[in-house]
């Protein structure tokens, strides 16, 4: 425990007993969903977490100070400040803890702190990638590269396609990380289990992901991998309804000039207000599929340890 960097007595205790954990971010709480359902779907995917066997760990930086673990008034807290938060990914994580400032992380911050306390496994909804129009622009998300670098597993429904998919697939490829599909060939588009990318290797059970995990940790080889876990049919969207509502976001991004961190949110932001709150439901409903077999495997490599 120092100034910059606390773990909950929960999670540490967790941690070292090399007990279940999963860590879990806060930009999908700040920036990801509107207040009360951001802090009401936080608390739920904590509670899913502890009901699969694992100890959950949310991670945002408080007052400057990296907290894995947060307790249900500080989610409360995040929750509230909402986009008054800096979304906070490896660019921006020293200047938010020297400021003194509040941060939400992004896939990048959470797999970096998750790191730092000792937690392989994260759950979320889905990360960023390679945006539309990118090969020009190179607006690439840094949870790519995070991915290429840093060793957490991370449980998520794919990636939207406000992305550019395929490209997102060609980059992870490059950089060597594992794109894994959870009981299918396909890769996953978030609100929909379809998309027209295969995933390059597939698993069919938390102990199959469990084993490869640790193989992969045993190989010393570092890196992170990503599950690609389908939202679950009772939540998935009609698929010409959601890139309908796609592509007006993307034409609404386009005409008011957004540009760089903001993207992304925006893009989430209009397609929940554009699909007219079904796109939060089906959000809700993957995340907590996510935690779920996120701490299925958790509880599976403490059994194998
Ligand atoms: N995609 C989603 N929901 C999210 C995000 C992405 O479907 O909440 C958030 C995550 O925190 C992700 C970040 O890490 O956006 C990526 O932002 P950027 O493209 O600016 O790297
Ligand atoms: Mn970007």
């Amino acid at each position: 425990m120092s100034e910059l960097f606390e773990v909950s007595e929960e999670a540490a205790e967790a941690i070292r007993e090399k007990k279940a954990v999963v860590a879990l971010e806060s930009t999908i709480i700040s920036h990801g969903m509107p207040y009360p359902q951001n802090v009401e779907t936080a608390l739920r995917v904590e509670a899913q977490v502890r009901s699969h066997g694992a100890v959950p760990a949310t991670i945002a930086v408080i007052k400057g100070r990296i907290k894995v673990g947060l307790s249900a008034d500080e989610i409360e807290y995040i929750g509230k400040e909402g986009g008054r938060t800096v979304k906070c990914s490896r660019r921006d994580l020293p200047f938010v803890a020297a400021k003194r400032l509040n941060g939400a992380l992004t896939v990048a911050g959470t797999m970096i702190c998750a790191d730092m306390a000792g937690i392989r496994i994260f759950a979320t909804g889905g990360i960023g990638g390679v945006h539309r129009g990118g090969e020009l622009s190179m607006d690439v998300s840094a949870d790519l590269e995070e991915l290429a670098r840093t060793e957490v597993a991370v449980f998520c429904a794919g990636c939207k396609s406000i992305l550019d998919i395929g490209r997102t697939l060609e980059y992870l490829e490059t950089k060597g990380v594992a794109v894994i599909g959870y009981g299918t060939d396909v890769m996953p588009a978030f609100y929909t289990s379809n998309s027209p990318f295969k995933v390059p290797m597939r698993l069919d059970s938390p102990d199959e992901i469990a084993r490869f995990i640790s193989v992969k940790r045993e190989l010393g080889m570092g890196g992170g991998c990503v599950i690609a876990n389908p939202v679950p049919y009772e939540f998935s969207m009609d698929e010409d309804i959601i890139n309908a509502a796609i592509d007006e976001a993307l034409e609404h991004c386009r005409a008011k000039g957004i540009t760089g961190k903001e993207i992304t949110p925006f893009l989430l932001a209009e397609v929940k207000d554009i699909t007219g709150g079904d796109s939060l439901e089906a959000n809700i409903g993957l995340v907590l599929n996510n935690a779920a077999l996120a701490a299925d495997t958790a509880a599976a490599m403490e059994r194998m340890a």
